[in-house]
């Protein structure tokens, strides 16, 4: 079969006029569009689940149009929630011209009957077990509607994503998944539904294989963790961080704050080339805290919010502190306790987003009840534009409050400041290695 795996255009900063026209041309935009950017291991799984008589092109629609005209005899699309419309205009273009269409990803697992209408076949959840099991019921004249992974995978059984498609294109960062799924299940995270509570981890060897791989393959290139909470495990990571170590690469992942416990390790996490890490702070107010995950695991915390952010910048490693706002307890004071929050922890860099109630998560169905959903348009579910009521303020005073933090914390002056201390940090570091 000639395979197309096509990825539909997405956009950063959303679709909220006042947010574009404010980032356009500044510096700090850069930086969040290289954060946000790059093709995630989903299709290059895929490829690598594909048998070699099949011949597979990956199709980013971010960098390059999508060819109807080509004699593909199968397509595949992937589509997060603000990629779903594009997905089914694609789709349903290719299946005008008689093309089997496939649709999989965290859109298609949340809705799959939806996206049902414009495929051939949706591929619900992973699908290390049914991707091969969809191209043999191809090949038998049999393909089925619907294909749900039976059990959740073993990574083990997850194949080194097909690197080599990344290689032929220029990539800013580079995505590399090593677990799957995160304890904390809180109520907004469209993530832990497709993937579940159970931390689930690669062998190390899997992981320093497929690290090994890439340098040989790229040479330097920034690296990009996919995983959700990277060091909920982490002992199993010592031998990857040596790994790392002797790599010499600069890498970036989103974990939770419970890193700060252990100095030795942000230690390790520095020399390994650990430049900042993303954390899910959510908020700076402890009540707004409460109720979030189950077990109150965040709230539990937010106390020593503080004390763990100075320990983690002060080896050297910044902190990516993300927000939402918008949450039942935040009012439009809110903004102002954040701008306050960053300043006086001189966070190396902040993303603030408005709460989204993502299909199929515990918060969309809670807002679905109390008649709380303004819009459900996809392409405006980018999580920067909001699309329900706030409880406790209006939806325009929190799309306005978003704009305000960034005009404070991407200020030129702000920027400044931060540089200054960053480099008094590094200062202090290199004195303390000197002999
Ligand atoms: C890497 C990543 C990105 C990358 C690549 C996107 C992508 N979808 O891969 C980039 C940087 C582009 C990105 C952007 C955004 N992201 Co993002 N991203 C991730 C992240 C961290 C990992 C994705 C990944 O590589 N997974 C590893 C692979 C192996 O898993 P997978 O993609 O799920 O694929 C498996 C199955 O789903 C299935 N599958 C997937 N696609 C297909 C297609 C077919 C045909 C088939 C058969 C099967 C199949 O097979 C794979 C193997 O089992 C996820 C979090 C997560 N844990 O999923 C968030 C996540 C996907 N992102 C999210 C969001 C919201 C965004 C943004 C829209 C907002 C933001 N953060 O600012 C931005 C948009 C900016 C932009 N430039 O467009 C949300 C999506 C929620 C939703 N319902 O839409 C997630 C789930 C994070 C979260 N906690 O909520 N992201
Ligand atoms: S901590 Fe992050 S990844 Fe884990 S459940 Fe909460 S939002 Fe999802």
């Amino acid at each position: 079969l000639y395979i197309a795996l096509v990825i539909p255009r997405s956009c950063v900063f959303g679709r909220n006029s006042e947010l574009r026209a404010y980032f356009a041309g500044r510096p700090a935009a850069a930086a969040y569009v290289q954060q946000w950017s790059g093709i995630g291991t989903g299709l290059l799984t895929i490829a690598a689940l594909t048998p070699d008589c099949h011949r597979v092109e990956l199709v980013d629609e971010n960098s390059e149009p999508v060819d109807f005209d080509k004699p593909y005899d199968l397509v595949g699309i992937t589509a997060m929630t603000q990629q779903a419309t594009r997905a089914y205009q694609i789709a349903d273009q290719f299946r005008q011209r008689g093309v089997r269409v496939v649709v999989g990803g965290i859109h298609a697992t949340a809705l799959p009957e939806e996206a049902k209408l414009h495929a051939d076949s949706v591929v619900v959840g992973e699908a290390e077990y049914t991707w091969p099991e969809l191209l043999a019921d191809i090949a038998g004249g049999k393909l089925r509607e619907f294909y749900r992974s039976p059990r959740p995978v073993d990574l083990e059984d997850s194949p080194m994503p097909r690197y080599d498609l990344l290689a032929e294109r220029s990539t800013p960062v580079v995505w590399l998944q090593t677990s799957r799924g995160c304890p904390h299940d809180c109520e907004f995270c469209a993530a832990s539904r497709l993937l579940g509570v159970k931390y689930r981890q690669k062998p190390a060897a899997q992981t320093i294989a497929e690290l090994r791989h890439l340098a040989e393959r790229l040479g330097r290139f920034r690296l990009h963790f996919a995983d959700d909470n990277l060091f909920a495990n982490p002992k199993h990571w010592r031998p990857v961080l040596e790994q790392l170590s002797e790599l010499n690469l600069r890498w970036w992942a989103s974990t939770d704050i419970s890193v700060a416990e252990d100095d030795a390790f942000l230690r390790l996490l520095a020399k390994s080339g650990c430049t900042s890490l993303f954390l899910g702070l959510e908020s700076p107010d402890q009540e707004a805290l409460r109720g979030i995950d189950g077990r109150n695991w965040k709230s539990r915390r937010a106390a020593r919010y503080a004390e763990y952010i100075g320990r983690i910048q002060s080896n050297g490693i910044g902190v990516h502190g993300a927000f939402i706002a918008g949450l039942d307890s935040d009012d439009a004071s809110v903004f102002g306790r954040l701008i306050d929050f960053v300043e006086s922890n001189q966070l190396y860099a902040t993303q603030l987003t408005a709460l989204t109630p993502f299909p199929a998560t515990r918060l969309r169905t809670r807002l679905l009840r109390e008649d709380r959903i303004l819009d459900t348009d996809w392409e405006d579910y980018t999580a920067w534009d909001v699309n329900f009521t706030p409880k406790n303020m209006t939806a325009e005073e929190l799309q306005k409050g978003i704009l305000t933090v960034y005009g404070h914390v991407t200020s030129r002056e702000f920027l400044l400041r931060n540089m200054r201390h960053f480099t008094e940090i590094h200062k202090a570091l290199m004195r303390e290695a000197l002999p």
